[in-house]
């Protein structure tokens, strides 16, 4: 399916969805209709039992620049408050099922917050993460100091937010913004495989799973723990669970229904 600013494929291999920002000439700048088509590409995947993974990319030379300058420039706040675009990020936020970014070239701004929305990211080695908001006398304002500061810590964070450094891609696996740096050429296909080996499992345990640890970031230890333990009895009310230990003691490749 292709629509004006993204690709969208629901079966690029079995289980596994991609979402292609597709706004090369932009640098695949992020404006409200491409972020409308991302926010609708993703809750149509999200709600399609084929589905298990998701994967999201832009192209070798952007993932995203950010959010679109150009139609942001003459904004008022109130415009801003009456676009409401919090909405869409809110929703992208709510997806269920894992969505991994695959990342080349630039992801700054608002590209460097929807890669940090995402639940893991694998890079190719010309990835450069940044909040260069600075530079045009604003502020991240779609996570960029909530969840760079929780990912890279306060620090860099500070550096990245006050300073306009860029991170390259070797810099961000070192401060665990991202999982995996691989050559250009492969950092698509390293996604699939992730996807692949994650698309194998119980769609139920990697639902509850993919909540528990994002739980993590709200709440505290104990609350948690006790938001875990609920989700870890849960399984245990699944086919899947059933069919996951069975196998293993027959010694067979489970075959997970999401049920
Ligand atoms: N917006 C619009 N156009 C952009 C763009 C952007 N963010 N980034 C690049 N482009 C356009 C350029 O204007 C240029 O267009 P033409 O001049 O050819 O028409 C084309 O893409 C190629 O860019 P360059 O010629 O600049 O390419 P270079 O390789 O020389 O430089 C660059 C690449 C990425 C270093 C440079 O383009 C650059 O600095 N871009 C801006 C990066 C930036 O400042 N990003 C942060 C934007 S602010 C919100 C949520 C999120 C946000 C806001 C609100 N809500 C929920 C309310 C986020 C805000 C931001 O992201």
């Amino acid at each position: 399916m292709e629509n004006q600013f993204t690709i969208i494929t629901p079966q690029y291999a079995k289980h596994i969805a991609l979402i292609q920002i597709n706004r090369p000439k932009e640098l695949n700048a992020l404006n409200l209709e491409t972020m409308g088509e991302i926010r609708d590409a993703i809750k149509m995947l999200d709600a399609d039992d084929a589905v298990r993974v998701i994967i999201l990319t832009g192209n070798e030379k952007a993932f995203a620049a950010g959010a679109d300058i150009k139609q942001m420039a003459n904004k008022t706040a109130i415009d801003m408050f009456n676009i409401d675009q919090f909405t869409t990020w809110d929703t992208i936020k709510k997806t269920k099922k894992p969505i991994i970014a695959a990342v080349s070239g630039f992801a700054l701004g608002g590209g460097c917050e929807l890669v940090m929305i995402c639940d893991m990211v694998i890079a190719s080695e010309t990835a450069r993460f940044g909040q260069p908001e600075i530079n045009l006398a604003i502020m991240p304002g779609a996570g960029g100091t909530q969840r760079m500061t929780r990912a890279v810590g306060k620090v860099i964070a500070m550096e990245m937010v006050l300073g306009g450094r860029f991170l390259t891609a070797t810099e961000a696996l070192q401060h665990g913004l991202i999982n995996k740096v691989v050559p250009v050429e492969l950092y698509l296909e390293e996604a699939v495989l992730l996807a692949k080996t994650i698309s194998t499992f119980s769609p139920i345990a990697i639902r509850l799973a993919k909540e528990s640890v994002n739980q993590a970031f709200n709440s505290t230890l104990d609350e948690g723990l006790m938001f875990e333990r609920k989700n870890f009895y849960m399984c245990f009310a699944s086919e899947d669970q059933k069919e996951g230990m069975a196998a293993f003691v027959d010694k067979r490749k489970a075959d997970f229904k999401g049920r």
